[in-house]
Parts: structure tokens; C-alpha cells; sequence
């Protein structure tokens, strides 16, 4: 059926064509990066949607860079994206939360001027459990100037994406992206029957307040005393909304992050015990969800400072993040800081 400006029409491939022609500079390459990526987002996404019937669910046996049991989907997104995004040409250097070390392009492939940094299945413990999942990505231009990329290129501050994005495989699969600079955030959803992401979500903007907090509440005791003052001010009336704000949390961050995005509210995984410096990754889950968030008219803080303001120093550093609705984000940085 369509809408209004191509809504259930305008493919994913035909509106960064059009985008590209906004900018003649622009060589192509950074456009068929992205529609690389939508076809490796189209291959995960068909496993996905079948994984209990062809015996890919459960773990490989192995255990990856953070310690984590990797399941035979976190492989195959892993090695879909590295195959059919990294060896095409557009790309330098890669790296992704399965691999401790950078992923460099084997010999035979073409380089290119770009560098990505991605998440292949966020949220991949609760496979089994038919909850969504995600994919991130996260795309730098590169700044060295050898013609193989270095961990330089990819230790670059969130601030400096070119472009950042999502794909969520839930009750469809939609696919969520920004080139930033005012560019805003889109999103295409997976029309199963014609095989094509189509507009659906044209020019997101985050509610500049919300009813939502999401947070993993079952590490209240590993809190401070800053982290539990803002959690109880959200349950309670001391907040800027003046009533208690509902609790939605699901424990994959790309389906936290998008619900959010569309309704409002604030997430938090805020540092712990347990996870002193936070639980999620700077390069491939904190600066992409804080790109988007901040495109879209939202806030995104470790607490401290603004989450696209960090440099990284490692490839796997892990922040605090509090991302969402502006006065909520807000609010919850002037406790944290004071
Ligand atoms: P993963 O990338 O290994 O799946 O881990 C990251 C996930 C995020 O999706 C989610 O926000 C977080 O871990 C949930 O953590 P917890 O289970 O501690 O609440
Ligand atoms: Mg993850």
C-alpha cells in the first residue's frame, strides 16, 4: 500500500541513490557500501527467520574476546557481514565484536576508504528464546595513509561517523540508518514478499520527553548511590515527568534502543560492580546508538561526557550509556554529574 513521500514504496536502494545526488562529489563507493550491508542484513535476516528449523540454534562452543558463549547465528552474521561487506572493495579494515584483533582484508580484495566497525547479532543470548535481535554497524572514513587500515582508523571518536545504523530481525526486520549532518534517521522495513527493504519510517524523530525507563534492574545492588537515585527517581515522582515512568527492558539493546526511539524514553546501562566502566561496547554499540539518537533530536552521555565525544583507546573499551528522550537524558546527567 502506499503513503505519503514513497512510504511503502521508496526502496532502500533507491534513497541513498537519491542522497548520493545531493553530493556530485560523492564517488558511489560510500553508497554501495550501504547496500552491501542491506544485502548481508537480508542473508542474516532469512537465518534468522528459520533458525529453529534448521538446527542453528544453541551455542558453537566457543567462547569469544568478552568471555561470552558464541552462538552458531553470532558466527554466521559475523562471517555474512566480513564476506559480503569487507571483501568488496569499499573497505580498508574491519572489526567486529566477535574478533579481538582488527580484521584486515585478505590479499586478493580490493581496498577501499572506509572502515566499519559492527556488532553481528546484539542481544544474541536470547536467541533461543525468539526475542529480537540485532545487527549494528558503525562506518569512519579512513585517516591513515598506508593503503591497509590500521587499529588508527579504527579508534576514531563516535563524532566522526560517517554513518551508523541498525538492523533489528523482530516482529519484521527493519532497518535503521543515518549519515548524520542533518541527513535525520530512516528506517526500511523487509517487505518478506517482493524481498525489498521498503521506507517506513521516514525521518524518525525521538519524543523530546517520555513514559519509558529501561534498565537492568536486577543490578541495583552492584550500584552507586548516584545510578540508584535516578533509577528510584524514575519509579517514583521525583522526575521531570512527575509520576512514575513504566519499565520496558528486554536485554538487547538494538530492541531497547529502537522501541525507544519511536516512543520516547531513557535506557540506561549505567557502570556497575560487576562492569565498572558499563557493560557495552563503545565502538559497536554505544557511539552508533548515540550517532542515531543525537540525529534523531536525542541525548546520549556516559554520565560524564557526551558518548560521541569519547576517543577510544581499545577496540572492545566498554562505556556507560544513558541514551534517549532529551529531558529525560537531561535530567539523569545532572544527578550522575553532580
Ligand atoms: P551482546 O552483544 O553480547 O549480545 O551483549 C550486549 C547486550 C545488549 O544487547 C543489551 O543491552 C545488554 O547486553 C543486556 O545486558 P544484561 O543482560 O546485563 O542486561
Ligand atoms: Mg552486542
Amino acid at each position: 500500500m502506499a503513503g505519503p513521500s514513497g512510504v511503502g514504496t521508496r526502496t532502500f536502494s533507491q534513497h541513498i541513490a537519491d542522497r548520493q545526488k545531493g553530493f556530485p562529489e560523492a564517488r558511489g563507493e560510500f553508497t554501495a557500501l550501504l547496500q552491501e550491508i542491506m544485502v548481508a542484513a537480508k542473508v542474516i535476516s532469512r537465518e534468522v527467520r528459520k533458525a529453529g528449523l534448521i538446527d542453528a540454534l544453541g551455542l558453537t562452543g566457543r567462547m569469544n574476546i568478552q568471555g561470552e558463549a558464541v552462538q552458531i547465528l553470532d558466527e554466521f552474521a559475523n562471517e555474512t557481514i566480513i564476506r559480503n561487506v569487507g571483501h568488496t572493495g569499499h573497505l580498508c579494515v574491519l572489526s567486529s565484536e566477535e574478533n579481538a584483533e582488527p580484521i584486515p582484508i585478505p590479499d586478493q580484495y580490493p581496498r577501499g576508504g572506509y572502515v566499519m566497525t559492527f556488532d553481528p547479532l546484539d542481544g544474541s543470548s536470547n536467541i533461543d528464546g525468539n526475542v529480537s535481535i540485532g545487527t549494528i554497524f558503525s562506518i569512519h572514513r579512513k585517516r591513515s595513509s598506508g593503503t591497509d587500515g590500521t587499529l588508527e582508523d579504527l579508534l576514531q571518536a563516535g563524532r566522526d561517523q560517517v554513518a551508523a545504523g541498525y538492523i533489528i530481525y523482530g516482529s519484521s526486520t527493519i532497518l535503521v540508518y543515518s549519515t548524520g549532518r542533518g541527513q535525520g534517521v530512516h528506517g526500511f522495513t523487509l517487505d518478506p514478499t517482493v524481498g525489498e527493504f521498503l521506507l517506513s519510517h521516514p525521518d524518525i524523530r525521538i519524543p523530546t520527553d517520555g513514559r519509558i525507563y529501561s534498565v537492568n534492574e536486577g543490578n541495583t545492588g552492584r550500584w552507586d548511590e548516584k545510578t540508584r537515585k535516578v533509577v528510584a527517581g524514575l519509579k517514583g515522582s521525583d522526575n521531570p515527568r512527575g509520576e512514575p515512568y513504566s519499565t520496558r527492558y528486554i536485554g538487547s539493546l538494538v530492541a531497547d534502543f529502537h522501541r525507544n526511539l519511536l516512543y520516547g524514553g531513557i535506557f540506561l546501562y549505567p557502570p556497575d560492580a560487576k562492569h565498572p566502566t558499563g557493560k557495552l561496547r563503545l565502538l559497536s554499540e554505544a557511539a552508533p546508538m548515540s550517532f542515531l539518537a543525537e540525529e534523531a533530536g536525542g541525548k546520549a552521555t556516559t554520565g560524564r561526557e557526551r558518548v560521541l565525544d569519547v576517543v577510544p583507546k581499545e577496540l572492545h573499551e566498554r562505556v556507560p550509556l544513558i541514551v534517549g528522550s532529551p529531558r529525560e537524558v537531561e535530567w539523569a546527567e545532572r544527578i550522575l554529574a553532580s
